[in-house]
């Protein structure tokens, strides 16, 4: 819900009760949309520069193998992930906030009418980068993952425990840094099954020439997606 200038009555206050009740409202219709039409989404969020869009531009040919996907791209300015994501073949939607530091359910809703959803199995919504305010707003999706990289610290996970609270799979990306910093990966596991002990941890490198991890990942959001598919039929 948005407020734009002030009512003749005065000003009026919106609550944030109001505001997650308008949010819960458009994110129970977009996954009313995903069920008809019997598509998985996927939210994936995590700080700017964990690397969401690369783990993206390295795994979607993998899923394309198996799955049809499409995308949405969100950001506060510019286009340039939706460009990365077009460039590996795939329709992709741009959405900027503006100051907005996370998507709703409501710009998730607007563009839906962008894509031919009875033609995609999987919709894969990256979220504007970071690792608070994403996590209070339901999109309506199947699934939550947070993209995390090792190097910014051992420590984050305990400090920003709301992603890895409301996820069901947290990914611990650019692990090839392990040889250059001083990250304990094991404290980063166990803090984070501490958060969440259902949530499914994967370890990742997506630099080009040493990818690592990201099949595993790719085996298990195609099996998720398969999944939907068949308990549709
Ligand atoms: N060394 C290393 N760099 C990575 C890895 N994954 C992503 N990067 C780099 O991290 C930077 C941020 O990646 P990007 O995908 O734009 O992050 P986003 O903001 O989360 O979408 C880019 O320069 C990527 O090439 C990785 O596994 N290892
Ligand atoms: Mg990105």
């Amino acid at each position: 819900m948005r407020v734009y200038g002030m009512p003749d009555f005065g000003p009026r206050y919106v609550s944030p009760q109001e505001i997650m009740e308008a949010n819960n409202a458009y994110a129970a219709e977009n996954r009313k949309i995903f069920n008809d039409l019997g598509v998985f989404a996927l939210n994936m969020m995590g700080s700017p520069g964990s690397g969401k869009t690369k783990l993206l531009e390295t795994m979607l040919p993998l899923l394309q193998q198996r799955i049809r996907v499409a995308v949405i791209e969100g950001d506060l300015a510019t286009a340039k992930d939706a460009r990365r994501i077009a460039g590996c073949g795939v329709s992709v939607v741009q959405i900027n906030t503006g100051g907005e530091g996370h998507l709703d359910a409501q710009m998730i809703n607007r563009v839906l009418s962008g894509f031919y959803l009875e033609d995609i199995d999987m919709l894969i919504i990256e979220n504007v980068g970071s690792l608070i305010s994403p996590a209070s707003f339901d999109l309506g999706a199947d699934r939550r993952m947070v993209v995390m990289s090792i190097a910014e610290g051992e420590d984050k996970p305990s400090k920003y425990p709301t992603a890895f609270l409301y996820s069901h799979m947290a990914v611990l990306n650019k692990i090839d840094l392990l040889n250059v910093l001083d990250i304990d990966l094991d404290i980063m596991q166990k803090d984070i099954a501490e958060i969440n002990p259902e949530i499914n941890v994967f370890a990742t490198c997506c630099r080009h020439g040493e990818v690592l991890g990201v099949d595993a990942l790719a085996d298990h959001l195609v099996s998720l997606v398969k999944d939907k598919i068949r308990n549709r039929e």
